[in-house]
């Protein structure tokens, strides 16, 4: 299965494919290579200026309400369309989370290894830099929200211990058959925007050296 949509599709299409495969991706979707400049600068700024604890590099995290000393920023995270396609799945906004990876030797963070978020999500993702495979790619598997929704609320009832909650299928539940290795790459350019339920198993990959990562992304509950 093709997880790319047009960078035209309209809120509606994505958000059923979505609810359909888990994961859609929109090359390009952020078209205007200005805006994309801008809220790279933000980003990183916010990032690195950030004290949150991140094993890839920086992350900074706001809640629904973004500073106004980022104003490109906060004007993308309420632009009409996005609001849409949260609306549409039925989503309400929680806040935004910005990384700036370019730590490429270990110890990982969780995200790091192929996981469904312990807690549940509908998620916008930008990349603000050009992605390749050396860029710390975000990793999916298309049609696997419906078998990992069952087992995070399998999960949940076992604990209500977020520690606790195994979310590592390949570490926890090796019986399931998959590799830390399985899970194809989004590559793509700066303003690519990838919308995935979070029960898809995702990853991030390692930076490589001497390359870096900047994306943005809105967590909707
Ligand atoms: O940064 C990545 O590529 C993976 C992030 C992730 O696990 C998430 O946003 O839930
Ligand atoms: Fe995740």
């Amino acid at each position: 299965m093709n997880w790319n949509l047009p960078a035209t599709a309209k809120p509606v299409e994505i958000v059923e494919f979505v609810q359909e495969h888990g994961i859609a991706v929109l090359n390009s979707y952020l078209g205007d290579k200005q805006l994309v400049s801008m809220l790279r600068r933000e980003a990183i700024r916010a990032a690195d200026q950030s004290k949150h604890e991140y094993k890839f590099g920086h992350a900074a995290r706001f809640g629904t309400d973004i500073p106004i000393s980022y104003p490109t920023i906060k004007h993308l995270v309420n632009r009409a369309d996005l609001r849409e396609i949260v609306k549409l799945a039925k989503k309400t906004p929680e806040g935004t989370f910005i990384t700036h990876e370019f730590v490429h030797d270990g110890p990982w963070d969780r995200n790091g290894f192929l996981h469904f978020d312990r807690l549940h999500a509908f998620k916008l993702f930008f990349y603000l830099t050009p992605v390749d495979e050396n860029c710390g790619p975000f990793c999916a598997i298309i049609d696997t929200h419906k078998e990992f929704r069952a087992l995070r609320t399998k999960e949940w009832q076992r604990t209500s211990d977020y520690d606790k909650i195994r979310n590592r299928p390949p570490i926890d539940f090796p019986d399931l058959g998959y590799a830390e290795s399985d899970g194809n790459p989004v590559l793509g350019p700066a303003g690519t925007m990838i919308v995935f339920d979070t029960d898809t198993l995702h990853k991030c990959r390692v930076v490589k050296e001497h390359r870096h990562r900047v994306v943005l992304r809105t967590h909707n509950r």
